[in-house]
């Protein structure tokens, strides 16, 4: 593609991008009192940290940077987009990454603007009255909500685990309701994308993704929890663009999903060196080398954590010591083996058979993940041969 053509391809994607917004903003605003710029000012954020958030977000979803005043007017048109978020089997760590912070970053300010219309975490209403709240806004709001769900879904025989409210519904009923006349539905960290920590083995529950459950189109935003940037970019693509992102194998969008933890690593020198923590607190640890002989994970977990990082922005995992546990790979209780332990025996299936990763990702890499495996097990076997120190 030369450069004119590229132009060409930007300029149509920009006009759709406009004829999107003014649709939305056709529609009836869901929050009359209010805007974000208004939200975001009472909590100490100026015009001019609201166009870099938009110029951030622009970046984080691949359009080029004139796109930003684009991003900036989605985001006032997201009130008019409701948005029902259920809970099943977890711990709330996700909607708690997002919500709960003593200073939220934009990102969780765009949460309280947009029209939450049903989150169990955060309304008032309790028992008959919270279910009625769920059924009138599927009633109202068909065909047009975002359904977001959180957590793994026990699901057959076994639903009878997540039996909520006074109708006696179970987890799995619920969700294949407000599934049915959703315009989009994200499915909210790995619990609701791959079955979580509640699917791991023997998986007593029988607890399911939320894609084995409904049987429609379900975005996996998985992470354990996700970082908040990808919830909200997930958002924004769908305000933006109307339809599914580009997903890989797993269903997770490519644009925060597509590069390996190991390739967006600032200890990978340290790897590509044989520079290595060999346990906590040694003189290594205390250098930043690479995590891999204490069980970092990276090298076959997809995420932009390094990129996009947790608690308004400011850290992740591996930059505070600890190697990634592959929180955002399915079955990673299971397979991702003993946290603190690199995963000797899985290397090259890794390289050549493409664990966790798509296909796409792993032609483009191919050079680099066959000489990375090789670096790995050359390791892993002076680790074998030459057990860390206690
Ligand atoms: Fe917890 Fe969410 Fe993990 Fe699961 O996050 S942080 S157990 S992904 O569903 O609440
Ligand atoms: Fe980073 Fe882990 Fe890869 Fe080391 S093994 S470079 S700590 S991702
Ligand atoms: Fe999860 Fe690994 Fe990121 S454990 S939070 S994918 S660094």
């Amino acid at each position: 593609m030369n450069f004119k053509e590229k132009d060409t391809t930007y300029d149509s994607l920009y006009a759709s991008f406009e004829e999107r917004i003014k649709k939305l903003q056709k529609l009836p605003r869901l929050k009359e009192d209010t805007s974000i710029e208004e939200v975001i000012k009472e909590h100490g954020f100026s015009r001019r940290d609201f166009m870099k958030w938009a110029s951030a977000a622009t970046a984080m979803l691949a359009l080029p940077a004139n796109f930003t005043p684009l991003m900036a007017e989605a985001i006032k048109v997201a009130d008019r987009l409701p948005i029902i978020w259920l809970h099943m089997a977890e711990c709330t760590g996700c909607t708690e990454a997002l919500l709960r912070s003593a200073n939220p970053s934009i990102d969780s300010l765009i949460f309280d603007y947009i029209s939450l219309e049903y989150q169990e975490t955060i309304m008032t209403a309790v028992g008959w009255q919270a279910e009625q709240n769920l059924e009138h806004a599927i009633e109202k709001y068909k065909g047009r909500y975002i359904l977001m769900v959180e957590g793994g879904i026990p699901a057959g025989d076994s639903s009878h685990y997540l039996t909520i409210g006074g109708h006696g519904k179970h987890g799995e009923q619920i969700s294949i309701d407000a599934s049915e006349h959703a315009a989009a539905i994200f499915a909210i960290g790995t619990c609701s994308s791959f079955g979580g920590v509640q699917a791991a083995a023997p998986n007593p529950t029988n607890a399911q993704a939320l894609s084995k459950v409904v049987d429609k189109p379900v975005i996996n935003v998985p992470g354990c929890p996700p970082g908040e940037k990808n919830i909200v970019g997930t958002l924004m693509h769908y305000l933006l663009y109307g339809t599914l992102p580009a997903l890989d194998v797993f269903n997770r969008p490519k644009w925060a999903y597509r590069l390996r933890i190991h390739d967006l690593c600032e200890r990978r020198g340290h790897f590509d060196a044989g520079e290595f923590v060999e346990h906590f607190g040694d003189e290594g640890a205390k250098d930043g080398y690479c995590l891999y002989k204490v069980g970092c994970k990276g090298p076959y977990t997809f995420n932009n954590c390094s990129k996009q990082k947790f608690n308004q922005g400011t850290s992740w995992p591996i930059q505070v010591g600890f190697g990634c546990m592959g929180c955002s790979e399915p079955d990673f209780w299971d397979t991702m083996g003993t946290v603190n332990e690199p995963l000797r025996d899985r290397l090259y299936h890794t390289a050549f058979g493409g664990l966790g990763a798509d296909a796409t990702a792993d032609r483009i890499g191919i050079g680099l993940l066959t000489a990375t495996a090789v670096g790995i097990a050359a390791h892993a076997a002076i680790a074998a041969v030459k057990p860390p120190k206690k």
